[in-house]
């Protein structure tokens, strides 16, 4: 009498599991969400990830009015412009007659960001205006209809790989220039015409993607309208199509919606596209937001405020001095990410005195430090009132940034972890002693500047317990 009830019971168990084991325990059956669990880990993700520091670009017909309409200063951000002074499209698109940027020099930008440091570039191919910086057959916004003439993407793709720098584009997919866009799918008419616009993005990312095939990455931005978050599955498609065309090429999370409208995240919690793009002028939390390790993540910052564009108004908001630029490029990769920090070229096609300097001082920087940046993730050290640590293998540095009273930088580790050694990054030893259990003393250093103290640590069989932590 026992053993059928039992098995009946079996059964009738299995069976109220089943649905839960056979789609992973998924809350949502997603057809167009994540397209993978694990963070992705092919060579060309490596690449992306042990850059770690990047420039952006923003560039457009923006450029030449720098924030200025009429003879009015529009404090707002210089490339929505447009917006804020409310100019009709063809007022807007009339300034391609202008465009003629005699002081550009593709190989001086190029020279300008490899002595910076960076190991990418973000250039914006398209912003919100629609004015493409590629001779593109799809609309007549292009630099080809204008005094210049000059394929000006392709002259920076070509200079920028000469230096050995990556090139990443931005594209915008909404479109102020084209008609066709919708905001919002309210009626039939809207539905057609955003079909149409559908196909001229997918055309126009084509020739991006086919012109410029040594392209590494599309950074994608504009997709928050409804009309396209109720399109997550074409966001998907374009994903797919820049893939096949580009091998190994990166995508961001900003493009993604899956079919229940969830940006970034699809609606079970998981990233779409490769990583994430939230952290717009904005770092994860160092204590709060630890789960950003976990995953592939970049950040962007502008120096201003919030400028992308060239203004030509820089009073109008606090100012980041090239230590401050720093200290969030290391906030970003102490915690698993990337930063990409903008500047934003005149109409002329030159920079302006204060971002030639940050590049300046950057590149010093990096000269020196750059061990601690390039190809370092996070360490797993509790927070410090000093500055950032970053990790490689059994190499942690320690980035000194807030100089403390004392001449002593306190260091937690995690639990097992042994400080076997302490030198600045030219060798020279560095005193330091145990204190406690998993806490030590490093002498501080005298310098103007932040400087990187290199520990040789012996996780012994530590290894991945914070990680296991997180998770
Ligand atoms: C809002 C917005 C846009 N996203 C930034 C990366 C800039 O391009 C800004 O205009």
């Amino acid at each position: 009498m026992k053993h059928p009830l039992r098995l009946t019971a079996c059964l009738l168990l299995a069976a109220c599991f089943l649905p839960f084991v056979s789609h992973g325990e998924e809350k949502y059956e997603l057809k167009y969400g994540a397209q993978r669990t694990e963070k992705r880990d092919d060579e060309a993700m490596r690449r992306f990830r042990d850059h770690r520091v990047g420039a952006f670009i923003h560039w457009g017909l923006y450029s030449m009015a720098g924030g200025e309409w009429k003879g009015k200063i529009y404090p707002g951000a210089a490339e929505w412009l447009k917006a804020w002074a409310k100019v009709p499209s063809d007022e807007w698109l009339a300034q391609m007659d202008r465009w003629n940027p005699t002081g550009f020099d593709a190989r001086e930008w190029a020279r300008m960001m490899k002595a910076a440091g960076f190991r990418y570039v973000k250039i914006t191919t398209k912003h919100h205006e629609g004015f493409c910086l590629w001779p593109s057959a799809t609309t007549p916004y292009t630099v080809a209809n204008t005094p210049c003439g000059r394929d000006l993407l392709g002259e920076l793709v070509k200079a920028f790989n000469d230096e050995g720098l990556d090139v990443h584009f931005y594209f915008s997919v909404m479109d102020w220039s084209n008609p066709d866009y919708r905001t919002q799918l309210n009626c039939r008419e809207d539905s057609t015409a955003f079909e149409r616009f559908k196909r001229f993005t997918e055309a126009q990312l084509r020739e991006l993607a086919t012109r410029y095939p040594s392209v590494k990455d599309f950074w994608f931005d504009g997709t928050w309208d409804a009309s396209v978050k109720g399109n997550g599955a074409w966001t998907l498609q374009l994903e797919n199509m820049l893939k096949d065309l580009v091998p190994g090429v990166t995508v961001n999370s900003r493009l993604r919606a899956d079919e229940r409208g969830s940006r970034h995240f699809d609606s079970n919690g998981r990233l779409m596209g490769d990583y994430e793009s939230g952290y717009e002028r904005r770092l994860p939390d160092p204590v709060r937001d630890l789960q950003v390790t976990l995953r592939d993540w970049e950040a962007c910052m502008t120096v201003p405020e919030n400028q992308w564009g060239y203004h030509k108004d820089w009073s109008l908001s606090y100012v980041k001095p090239p230590v401050e630029v720093l200290r969030r490029v290391v906030h970003a990769v102490s915690m698993g990410g990337n930063m990409a920090v903008n500047f934003g070229p005149d109409g002329t096609g030159r920079f302006r005195q204060e971002e030639k300097e940050l590049a300046d001082w950057l590149g010093n920087w990096m000269r020196h430090n750059g061990e601690a940046i390039y190809g370092c993730g996070y360490a797993g050290f509790e927070k410090a009132d000093w500055g950032y640590y970053t990790r490689k293998g059994d190499t942690v540095y320690m980035i000194v940034f807030n100089q403390p009273f004392g001449a002593r930088l306190r260091v937690k580790t995690p639990a097992g972890t042994a400080v076997r050694g302490a030198s600045l990054i030219d060798g020279t030893p560095v005193g330091f002693m145990e204190t406690a259990r998993d806490e030590y003393n490093v002498n501080t250093v005298e310098s103007s500047e932040p400087y990187v103290i290199r520990l040789t640590v012996d996780a012994g069989s530590a290894e991945g317990k914070y990680r296991d932590a997180l998770t």
